[in-house]
C-alpha cells in the first residue's frame, strides 16, 4: 500500500550564492594542523585534500537535503497534491528537484579529479592551481543550478503558507458566491478567523478553523473563495481551491446563500451555483440564508422555495452571520446528524 503524507514539510532550499558563500566559509576555515614537522608540499597536500572533502560533504549534504526533502508530489494526499500543483509547475518542479538530486554526481566527479591533481602536484604552484580548477568548477556547478534553486526556494516559501488541513478530520466546507458571508459564518462557528470585507473576493485562499465535539473529536471548517456561476472550464485558481476542497475534503457542504441584494449577486446566479454543487459533489449540502437582519420577509420567502425547487429535502437554516444568529443550530444539526451517527460507526466496528 502507498504511504500518503498528509503533512507538507518544507526543508531549507539554499540559493547557489549561498551554497557558494558556505563553500568558501567551509574551505579557508580549515587551516594547517602541525605547521612545524612535515615538508611543506605535504604539509599543504594534506590541507588541500582536507579542504576539498569537507567541501564535497557540505556540499552534497545539501543537495540531498534539498532533494529529498522537499515532498513528493505522487506520495501526498490528492487534495494537497493538486492544490499545489494549482501553484506551481509540476514538470519544472520535478525537473529542478532531479537536477539537484543529480549535481551529486557531478560533484563526484570534481572531487574525485581534484584529488588526483592535489596527489600528483609536486610544487606549491601546483596545488594552488588545483584549488584554483576546483574552486572554478564548484562555482560553476552551482551557478548552473541557480534557476532550479531559486524555483524551489519559492515553491518552499509557498509550501510554508499552505493552511495546516488534515484531510483524515470530519470537515465542513463552507461554499457559495463572493460576498455572501462565508468567511463570516467560520468566524462564529470555529477557532478560524479570516479576514471579512464589505468586497467580493476577499478570501482568495482556503483557510482553515477548528472545533471540539464532545471534549475531545476536532472538526475542521474550510472557508473557501466565492465561486462564481460558471462552469468548471473557465474556472481560476482561485476558485479551484475551493473545488479541491469540495472534492476532497468536504464530509458536509454548507452553502451560504444571500438573498438581499447586498452580495452583488442575484438569487438566480447562486441557485445555479447550488444546483452546479449538488450536481458535481457527494456531501451533503445544507443551505443558510443568511442576512436575516437585513433581508425582507419576501427576499427570504423567494430563496426559500427557490431552493426547495432544487431539491425539498436540503435542510434550510435562516442565520445572520454578522452577529451569529442561528449559527450554532446549524452545528448542532452537523453533530447530530453526521458526527454523531459517524462516531457511533467508527465506535461500533472496533
Ligand atoms: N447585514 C449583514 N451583513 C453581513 C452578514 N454576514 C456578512 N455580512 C457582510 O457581508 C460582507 C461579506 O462578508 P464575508 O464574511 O467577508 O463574505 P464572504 O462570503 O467570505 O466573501 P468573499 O470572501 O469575498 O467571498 C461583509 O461586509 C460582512 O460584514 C449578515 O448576516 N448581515
Ligand atoms: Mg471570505
Amino acid at each position: 500500500m502507498m504511504l500518503v503524507i498528509n503533512v507538507i514539510k518544507v526543508p531549507h532550499v539554499p540559493t547557489s550564492e549561498e551554497l557558494w558563500n558556505a563553500v568558501i566559509g567551509v574551505y579557508f576555515s580549515l587551516q594547517t594542523r602541525n605547521p612545524s614537522v612535515e615538508p611543506g608540499i605535504d604539509r599543504l597536500r594534506r590541507l588541500e585534500l582536507r579542504r576539498v572533502r569537507e567541501v564535497r560533504r557540505y556540499l552534497s549534504d545539501a543537495f540531498r537535503d534539498v532533494a529529498l526533502g522537499m515532498p513528493f508530489l505522487d506520495s501526498l494526499h490528492p487534495f494537497y497534491r493538486e492544490l499545489i500543483e494549482l501553484m506551481i509547475d509540476r514538470t519544472m518542479y520535478k525537473h529542478s528537484l532531479a537536477k539537484v538530486g543529480h549535481a551529486t554526481k557531478a560533484l563526484s566527479s570534481i572531487y574525485k579529479d581534484t584529488v588526483l591533481s592535489i596527489k600528483s602536484a609536486t610544487t606549491s604552484n601546483d596545488i594552488t592551481r588545483a584549488r584554483r580548477n576546483f574552486l572554478a568548477r564548484i562555482r560553476n556547478l552551482l551557478m548552473d543550478l541557480k534557476p532550479e534553486l531559486d524555483f524551489l526556494k519559492n515553491t518552499a516559501t509557498k509550501l510554508d503558507k499552505l493552511p495546516n488541513i488534515d484531510p483524515n478530520l470530519f470537515t465542513i466546507v463552507v461554499s457559495g458566491m463572493p460576498n455572501v458571508g462565508k468567511s463570516s459564518f467560520v468566524r462564529c462557528v470555529s477557532s478560524g478567523k479570516p479576514k471579512v470585507a464589505e468586497y467580493p473576493f476577499t478570501t482568495k485562499e482556503l483557510h482553515v478553523g477548528h472545533f471540539t465535539v464532545l471534549n475531545d473529536v476536532k472538526v475542521q471548517v474550510i472557508d473557501t473563495p466565492g465561486l462564481l456561476d460558471r462552469s468548471l472550464s473557465e474556472r481560476n485558481r482561485i476558485e479551484l481551491q475551493a473545488i479541491l476542497a469540495l472534492k476532497y475534503l468536504a464530509r458536509v457542504i454548507v452553502f451560504i446563500v444571500d438573498p438581499t441584494n447586498h452580495s452583488g449577486y442575484s438569487l438566480i446566479e447562486q441557485v445555479n451555483l447550488l444546483r452546479e454543487i449538488k450536481d458535481n459533489f457527494n456531501a451533503p449540502t445544507l443551505v443558510l440564508i443568511n442576512k436575516i437582519d437585513i433581508a425582507m420577509e419576501s427576499e427570504v420567502g423567494t430563496a426559500l422555495s427557490n431552493v426547495a425547487l432544487i431539491d425539498n429535502s436540503i435542510p434550510v437554516f435562516r442565520v445572520s452571520t454578522i452577529n451569529c444568529n442561528g449559527c450554532r443550530d446549524v452545528i448542532n444539526y452537523i453533530i447530530d446528524n453526521y458526527i454523531i451517527p459517524m462516531l457511533k460507526e467508527v465506535l461500533s466496528s472496533r
